[in-house]
């Protein structure tokens, strides 16, 4: 919101909102920003630097998981993947002995056939999502940050890992010392993007409680995002990851520590400096508010158990953007 053009102010009740998300607890706030906006008015921007090469597969976790979520078809307890998944792909798999570090349920592997079939034959990730999203009859838009290559790479004591052996085969256990994002100097947005973001109709922008460097960097790290973030002229929110020193879920407060970070929402806020107009954190850790120099407001609760969790957040998240709309000085 930084070119004060008073839109969201007067934008009508019908508008649209932007999220950058990934996956998991990104994912939940996606699904209460959506079913508290009503059908068509959210488009999800979601993190490709988790996607892989996989048995020959182009597996993308964190859109699947967003895809799964707004669908219905997500698994409450694991929160990636399909509910009443069966396993026997991986059991036969084992069988021959083959690489079962990366579990693919059955009706999972579906999608990522059905992707890396459609992505040789020359269509865009942005136009499979669209199609998949439109046969699960999912009315939010969901596109990737990129069509491009964009790998995230964590770098630790033992060398450079690839995201998910990182995430998953190591279960998060190296230290982190750097992260980077091979090939997002070279990407462009998704075509979805810059449309979302000049959109006369939108509201808000929200930068979901995904990890911030794992998941919101890579999207930030494709050249044009994070500078159309910066020249917004809506409101640019984000959701706090931490409460009370810690992550609700994922290795987010380890790696701040890590790389030498307060595990805090203070922390959260200075990370995403000159990019956001507000931080949204939970009354744990309320007594933060005065440590930063952007507008703070605090949630009862930022965890998301229930869908009503996610509404209640969701609209909090929707009061304080029109808040700080409506604070701004007519142009
Ligand atoms: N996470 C795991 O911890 N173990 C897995 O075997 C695993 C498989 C998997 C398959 C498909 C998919 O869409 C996600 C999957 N995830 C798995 C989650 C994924 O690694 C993470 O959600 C992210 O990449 C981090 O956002």
């Amino acid at each position: 919101m930084k070119g004060n053009t008073g839109a969201a102010a007067t934008a009508p009740p019908g508008g649209r909102v932007l999220a950058l998300c990934g996956g998991i607890g990104g994912a939940k706030l996606v699904l209460g920003l959506d079913a508290v906006l009503g059908a068509g008015r959210l488009t999800v921007i979601v993190n490709t630097g988790d996607d892989f090469e996989h048995l020959g597969l182009h597996v993308a976790p964190d859109l699947d998981t967003v895809l799964y979520t707004l669908a219905g078809l997500s698994d409450p307890v694991r929160g990636w993947g399909r509910v009443d998944e069966s396993w026997n792909f991986m059991t036969a798999l084992r069988e021959l002995g083959g690489e079962a570090w990366f579990a693919l349920g059955d009706r999972d592997l579906a999608v990522h056939i059905e992707r890396t079939r459609r992505l040789r034959g020359g269509e865009t990730l942005t136009s499979i999502v669209a199609d998949m999203a439109r046969r699960l009859k999912v009315e939010a838009r969901i596109a990737p940050m990129t069509d491009d290559r964009v790998r995230t790479i964590v770098h630790t004591p033992d060398g450079p890992m690839p995201f998910q052996h990182y995430f998953v085969k190591h279960a998060c256990t190296p230290a982190v010392t750097s992260i980077s994002f091979a090939g997002a100097a070279e990407a462009r947005p998704s075509p979805v993007f810059p449309g979302a973001v000049a959109d006369p109709s939108l509201l808000a922008i929200v930068i979901c409680p995904s990890n911030p460097y794992l998941s919101v960097d890579p999207i930030l790290a494709v050249p044009g995002v994070r500078e159309a973030l910066e020249h917004a002229t809506v409101p640019v929110i984000a959701v706090s990851p931490i409460i009370g020193g810690k992550a609700v879920k994922g290795p987010t407060a380890k790696i701040m520590k890590e790389l030498g970070v307060a595990a805090t929402s203070a922390a959260i806020a200075e990370h995403y400096h000159g990019l956001i107009d507000g931080l949204l954190i939970d009354a744990a850790d309320a007594a933060e508010a005065n440590l930063v120099d952007i507008r703070v407001a605090t949630a009862p609760t930022t965890l998301m158990k229930s869908i009503d969790d996610k509404c209640k957040l969701a609209r909090i998240v929707l009061d304080f953007a029109g808040q700080l709309a409506n604070e701004r000085e007519p142009a």
